[in-house]
């Protein structure tokens, strides 16, 4: 009853911000994401008979608190759907992630746990049940079953039985760069949980953004199968701009941003006036990810790394899909 995997994390291009189910965790609005390969986590499971309670291990140290509830309460779900709820687990999970700052990332942590666990407790899944149960750990994690790029049909149902991620493109279709920029400080003071929850709620934006939606999704469907870096980058950059102005409307109004995200989306904007065709995109944190072609590689690391409060930039190529090891 032990299995090990592991699972890349993923950026979102069209970003799933805002719930309809909260314990479900089912979104109002599609996403769609590249999976990225310079980050992921692999995570050993292991169901014991001997045990009396669950065990997280993340990194070699054993976590207790909010975050070890939210991995029991997962794991939960895995024993009912297996139908053995007397059984708990060691879980050891290693985050390769090449910096300490920010990427806690939730996204290839429950992608990696919920392909393990599965496996350690003998359920047989296809990729879309494994999917379906990943995101009801972490919502984003439900696309980095896949590699490439994936969107994640946010369903109608409310059981969420037709809320899961598909395969868009494999990551051979196209080359595309992304540049993770960590700032030198990057704490979070407002988690993407919470930070969804309030705009949903409060933000008068929130309609718009919920509208907007279908047609980015069309459109920068279309341009990943041109390989259109313009079109897909333009999209990409508006939709994260119109996800973040849903939190200055909010109440109370919150950003995720710091000056020196603001300077990395400016040097990204002036690189484009130079003519180097680079786009931004930033999640629920300060980090921007900033998104070029591989002819640019060099002019994009040499900017990113030269803007003072710029702690570390890691590049990232398309990345694959959860894996047994
Ligand atoms: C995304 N984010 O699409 C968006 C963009 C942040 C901004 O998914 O509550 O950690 O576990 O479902 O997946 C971050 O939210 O939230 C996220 P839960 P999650 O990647």
């Amino acid at each position: 009853m032990k299995a090990t995997a592991k699972a890349h994390t993923n950026i979102a291009l069209i970003k799933y911000w805002g719930k309809r189910d909260e314990s479900l965790i089912l979104p109002m609005n599609n996403s769609l994401s590249l999976t990225l390969d310079g980050f992921y986590t692999t995570t050993t499971a292991e169901f014991r008979e001997d045990l009396t309670a669950d065990r997280f291990h993340l990194n070699d140290r054993l976590v207790d608190g909010t975050e070890y509830q939210r991995v029991t309460a997962f794991l939960d779900r895995i024993r009912r759907a297996a139908g053995r709820p007397d059984v708990f687990a060691d879980i050891h999970s290693t985050n390769h992630v090449p910096t300490a700052a920010g990427f806690a990332s939730s996204a290839s942590g429950f992608a990696a746990l919920a392909a393990a666990a599965a496996k350690a407790i003998g359920l047989q899944v296809t990729d879309p049940e494994l999917s379906m149960l990943t995101r009801q750990g972490s919502g984003s994690a439900c696309r980095s079953i896949y590699g490439g790029f994936v969107e994640w049909e946010k369903g109608t149902k409310a059981d969420g039985s037709d809320s899961y991620a598909v395969p868009i493109a494999p990551k051979d279709h196209w080359d595309l760069r992304v540049a993770a920029v960590v700032l030198s400080s990057s704490e979070k003071k407002i988690l993407s949980r919470e930070g969804m929850k309030r705009t949903v709620e409060t933000s008068p934006f929130y309609p718009a953004w919920v509208d907007n939606i279908p047609d980015d999704l069309a459109a920068i469907k279309q341009g990943i199968s041109q390989k259109d870096f313009e079109k897909v980058g333009e999209i990409a950059e508006a939709n994260c701009l119109r996800m973040h102005a849903t939190t200055l409307a909010a109440s109370p109004p919150f950003s995720y941003w710091h000056s020196t995200t603001m300077a990395i989306m400016q040097a990204v904007q002036d690189l484009r006036v130079s003519g180097v065709p680079a786009f931004f995109t930033i999640d629920a944190g300060p980090n921007v990810k900033v998104l070029y072609l591989p002819e640019q590689e060099k002019i994009i690391r040499n900017t990113l790394q030269e803007i003072p409060g710029v702690h570390d930039v890691t590049v990232s190529r398309p990345g694959e899909g959860v894996s047994y090891i």
